[in-house]
């Protein structure tokens, strides 16, 4: 059994959408980051760096005690190759998958964050920083459309964990800007098609609050951003 610790955010949908991809028996632990659960002692035993996703699995491949990881992209590579599935197994494709992960975690994913932290939860609204993100997702949404126009999945032919990794942070800015984005959004698409997919971003949507981007962002409570961007996140323990 694989437990994961998350809710209804990118990267733990990423997470939720490759257990169910890949058949694999879970159960969800949940971490509500807007009630501070992050902070909680047993979760940051778990992970030090007080984010979300992270997974145990009770039943790992080399038989030894439970592994813990966090890390969504670790997370996922390390699914891929306990099932064998998503993940090619030539050498140049799986190169090819590994730098569109990469991309996801080292672009997208930091990109697409503080764009939303300066145009829609930063108090004061700072044009230099809300320019520089916004044009940052604008220049990475047409770097994947690009290459969505010449391959159906980001990797290649294949749907892999790269596609995984990167279609959570998609949704909200295909549904803006799909006339923009037309590869993007037939890919989109696609992805969004899979029943597996339909299932893993459901993951803790009770929970989903009008605070955040997709619940509509009523706005943050001062003790929302204390939790995420004050004094709680940066606290010493
Ligand atoms: N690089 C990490 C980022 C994880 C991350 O930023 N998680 C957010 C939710 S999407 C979180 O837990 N935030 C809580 C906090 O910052 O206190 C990953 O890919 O797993």
């Amino acid at each position: 059994m694989i437990t994961l610790y998350g809710g209804p955010t990118p990267n733990a949908r990423k997470v939720a959408i490759a257990l169910e991809e890949m058949d694999l028996s879970w159960r969800l632990e949940l971490i509500d980051i807007l009630a501070g659960d992050q902070f909680r002692p047993d979760f940051l035993k778990l992970n030090p760096n007080n984010k979300a996703p992270v997974i145990v699995d009770d039943e790992p491949a080399d038989g030894g005690p439970p592994l813990v990881l966090s890390e969504s992209g670790a997370i996922l590579w390390y699914l891929a190759e306990k099932t064998g599935r998503f993940l090619p197994t030539e050498a140049r494709a799986r190169a090819v998958c590994h730098q569109w992960l990469m991309f996801q975690m080292s672009g997208v994913g930091p990109m697409f964050g503080q764009n939303a932290h300066f145009s829609f939860y930063a108090k004061d609204k700072h044009p230099y920083s809300i320019d520089r993100y916004a044009n940052e997702v604008t220049r990475l949404l047409r770097v994947l459309d690009g290459r969505l126009a010449e391959v159906p999945y980001l990797a290649g032919d294949d749907y892999t964990i790269a596609d995984m990794a990167t279609w959570p942070y998609t949704l909200r800015q295909v549904e803006l800007r799909a006339a923009e984005f037309p590869n993007l959004k037939r890919w989109f698409d696609r992805v969004a098609a899979r029943p597996a997919v339909q299932r893993g971003v459901e993951v803790g949507r009770e929970t989903l609050r009008k605070e955040t981007i997709e619940g509509g962002l009523a706005g943050l409570s001062d003790e929302q951003r204390s939790i995420l961007f004050g004094d709680r996140q940066y606290a010493v323990r």
